[in-house]
């Protein structure tokens, strides 16, 4: 099965997905995610600059050889435009091998681990009613699990928190980044508040999840995991900019609320600290920022020997082929733990054909051979890329902060 095309598909069917496409002499395409939120051009070159003339004539089915020839073969390793690349290749060379095996992809990665994946859903509200509304909204679409972002008082603009009815959308279609507020003193007075009252709405079962997006110092975020024990969180995301592994001995010291890390992670050595130490319990990685399915297997094999389990990224900026990988894997690996879910808007289906399914609160790749996912050329044409950037965040004096 040897490779003869490789091009890259640039498309804004409601937001910009980067795809790349790999058709191989047997006239077999497979698909590969390369969105990078904000930044989406420059994975498009790096790709098709420099990657896509070096896949031509290769063997399809050699997909660790090539993961090995695009990453130390480079030279330049890691970083999260390099490894979201070879992502595309490794998860596009999957696609393929497991479509000329007729099989849907999990089926080559050790088959189905369980009937499905518990997928998590948002909810953000400026204040409580707003808030409580979404929650009950995200249960009747059929969620078993909700992340809660709230308003803070004096916070104009923050992070999590829509209008209400509209899709949770970060990235912005204009020139510049439109610019949002931070302050760690009102958050940390007022979000325990919000947690308590959820909790006390929907109960003990539901679980209840919140990302602190980067915000605070590993004493501040030590202080806001103990804070929230009494409401049994599934787990408190990124409480700190995390490149700093060490920094999470100090909060996991101090509280027993689950963690979760990762989602702007793209290597196993961005985790090396906080699996063999401990320090997290949930990898926010998916295949696409992480170099791929080959790479994501490694890092969650390495974090079920000490009880770590997954928590991918599923975001909009994840493509449905992105998002069919990450239901692929998850589905197979043993320390699978959720699932983010944030359904594309309508108008992507247009564009991309997906075969995965969300019933009673599971998620499901399908069965299709390989990942299950289709890609209308002609559709994508019609959607021209449209530049769009995430916020950029200040504190109340004007310094930037951590968004
Ligand atoms: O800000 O996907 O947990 N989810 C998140 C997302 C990220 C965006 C960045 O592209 O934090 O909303
Ligand atoms: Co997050």
């Amino acid at each position: 099965m040897i490779i003869e095309s490789a091009e890259v598909v640039v498309t804004s069917p409601g937001r910009t997905f980067v795809t790349l496409r790999i058709t191989t002499d047997e006239g077999l395409i497979g698909l590969g995610d390369a969105t990078l939120n904000g930044r989406e051009l420059a994975v498009a070159s790096y790709l098709s600059d420099h990657v896509a003339p070096l896949l031509i004539g290769r063997d399809a089915h050699a997909v660790e050889d090539t993961w090995q020839y695009l990453h130390r073969g480079a030279y330049w390793r890691r970083g999260p435009v390099t490894m979201t690349a070879i992502a595309a290749v490794d998860v596009a060379l999957w696609d393929l091998v497991a479509q000329r095996a007729g099989l849907p992809l999990y089926q080559l990665l050790g088959g189905a681990s369980r009937r499905g994946l518990l997928a998590y859903g948002h909810a953000g509200g400026r204040d409580l009613p707003e808030l409580s509304e979404a929650i009950h909204r995200r249960l009747a679409e059929g969620f078993r699990a909700i992340r809660v972002q709230s308003g803070v008082p004096g916070i104009a603009a923050l992070y999590g928190v829509t209008d209400p009815g509209t899709a949770y959308e970060p990235a912005r279609r204009a020139a510049r980044p439109v610019e949002e507020q931070w302050d760690s003193r009102a958050y940390l007075r007022h979000l325990p508040g919000v947690l308590e009252a959820v909790r006390h709405e929907f109960g003990p079962e539901l679980p209840l999840l919140h990302d602190v997006h980067h915000r605070l110092t590993p004493i501040e975020a030590a202080r806001l995991g103990r804070s929230l024990e009494p409401y049994d969180l599934f787990w408190l995301e990124d409480c700190t900019p995390a490149e700093n592994q060490e920094a999470l001995r100090l909060v996991r010291s101090h509280t027993v609320t689950p963690l979760a890390i990762g989602e702007v992670f793209n290597s196993v050595h961005d985790y090396r600290t906080l699996i063999g130490e401990q320090l997290v319990d949930f990898i926010r990685s998916s295949p696409t920022h992480t170099g791929g399915i080959t790479a994501l297997r490694r890092i969650l094999d390495l974090a079920g020997l000490h009880q770590i389990r997954s928590g991918m990224h599923g975001p909009t900026d994840v493509s449905p082929v992105g998002m069919a990988a990450a239901l692929h894997l998850g589905l197979a690996v043993h320390n699978f733990g959720i699932q983010e879910y944030m359904p594309h808007a309508a108008v992507t289906a247009d564009v991309f054909e997906t075969s995965f399914t969300f019933a009673a609160g599971l998620l499901h790749p399908g069965e299709l051979p390989g990942l299950g996912v289709r890609l209308d050329l002609a559709a994508a044409a019609r959607y021209p890329y449209q530049a769009a950037y995430l916020p950029v965040n200040r504190l109340p004096d004007g310094t930037v902060h951590d968004w």
